[in-house]
């Protein structure tokens, strides 16, 4: 175990560290199916604020009992504690819950969800905001906003257009359909669809492989991906030669290039 990696247990969620450098980072509200609280929403933020501080090299992602996450707390969002104005509820919930999602493209290690169940809502969005995703058999996620008389507001919209296209997304936001692992793979949205045994074995081997990779690397590669897909075409190339012009100056990258002309593994720190 190296600094920082220490366990983790809150009142919704756990942290723990399966190998050295991989975070897991299991949602537990397992009777409410993960539906986010305000304290999940809480903790969430708090545990990613912690691997951040680590030498954390992958993060997965997962939940507790039948559900990866059933999305919004519907209690919570219709209770007087955060809906008395539809203001307070932006202000006090969504726009919240919408910045921890963004957050996961900030964090400069690759985050992997292991979809174990519904991923519904607000835990779709989640789910989508990761930087790979894996799903069990039977599982399924969808964006059901509209048959509650709302939309995916946290991100969910913007980010399904980019991972399957505007016709697709249309579909299945507008229909509010519920999508299997095997549809999800067709469309690119997963990795791997597994047995419910061997989601988390598969996806901390994921981790593990991206972990044995060169973390600075890792980070330049995640950031420049999102940046290309938000910028112009000229604005994303300029930040590829300044990401690479940093790489070019570690020892990561010295590491990378002597291990291959010497015909060895490498071994990056
Ligand atoms: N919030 C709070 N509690 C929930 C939620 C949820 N999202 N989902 C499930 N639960 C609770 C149930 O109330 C139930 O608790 P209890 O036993 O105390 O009644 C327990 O979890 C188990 O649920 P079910 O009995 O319903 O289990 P089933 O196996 O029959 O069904 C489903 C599972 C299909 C996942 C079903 O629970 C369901 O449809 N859940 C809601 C899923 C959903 O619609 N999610 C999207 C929510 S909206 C959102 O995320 C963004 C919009 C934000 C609101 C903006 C306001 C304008």
């Amino acid at each position: 175990m190296s600094a920082g990696e220490a366990p983790f247990r809150g009142e919704t969620l756990r942290l723990d560290w399966p190998e050295t450098g991989i975070a897991l980072v299991t949602l537990d509200r397992p009777k409410e199916l993960n539906a986010l609280s305000l304290t999940l929403v809480g903790e969430l933020g708090e545990a990613l604020g912690h691997v951040r501080r680590t030498a954390a090299r992958a993060l997965v992602l997962t939940g507790a009992g039948r559900a990866f996450c059933a999305g919004a707390d519907l209690k919570l969002v219709t209770s007087h504690s955060v809906g008395r104005s539809p203001m307070d509820l932006r202000d006090r919930y969504l726009a919240p819950l919408a910045e921890l999602f963004d957050s996961f493209e900030e964090m400069p290690f690759p985050i992997v969800a292991a979809i174990n169940g519904y991923a519904l809502g607000g835990g779709c969005e989640m789910a989508l905001s990761a930087d790979l995703r894996l799903m069990s058999r039977g599982a399924y996620l969808g964006l059901p906003e509209v048959a509650l008389g709302a939309i995916p507001g946290a991100g969910g919209v913007q980010k399904l257009i980019r991972h399957v296209g505007r016709a697709k997304a249309l579909e299945w936001i507008m229909l509010g359909c519920h999508v299997s692992a095997e549809e999800a793979e067709r469309r690119g949205l997963v990795v791997e669809v597994t047995d419910p045994s061997e989601l988390l074995p598969r996806a901390i081997a994921l981790a593990g492989r991206l972990s044995a990779l060169g973390p600075a690397a890792i980070a330049q590669a995640k950031m420049s991906v999102y940046v290309a897909e938000d910028a112009d075409l000229r604005t994303a190339r300029r930040f590829g030669i300044e990401a690479l012009t940093t790489l070019a100056g570690t020892a990561e990258w010295r590491e990378g290039v002597t291990a291959f002309v010497e015909r060895r593994k490498p071994r990056f720190r």
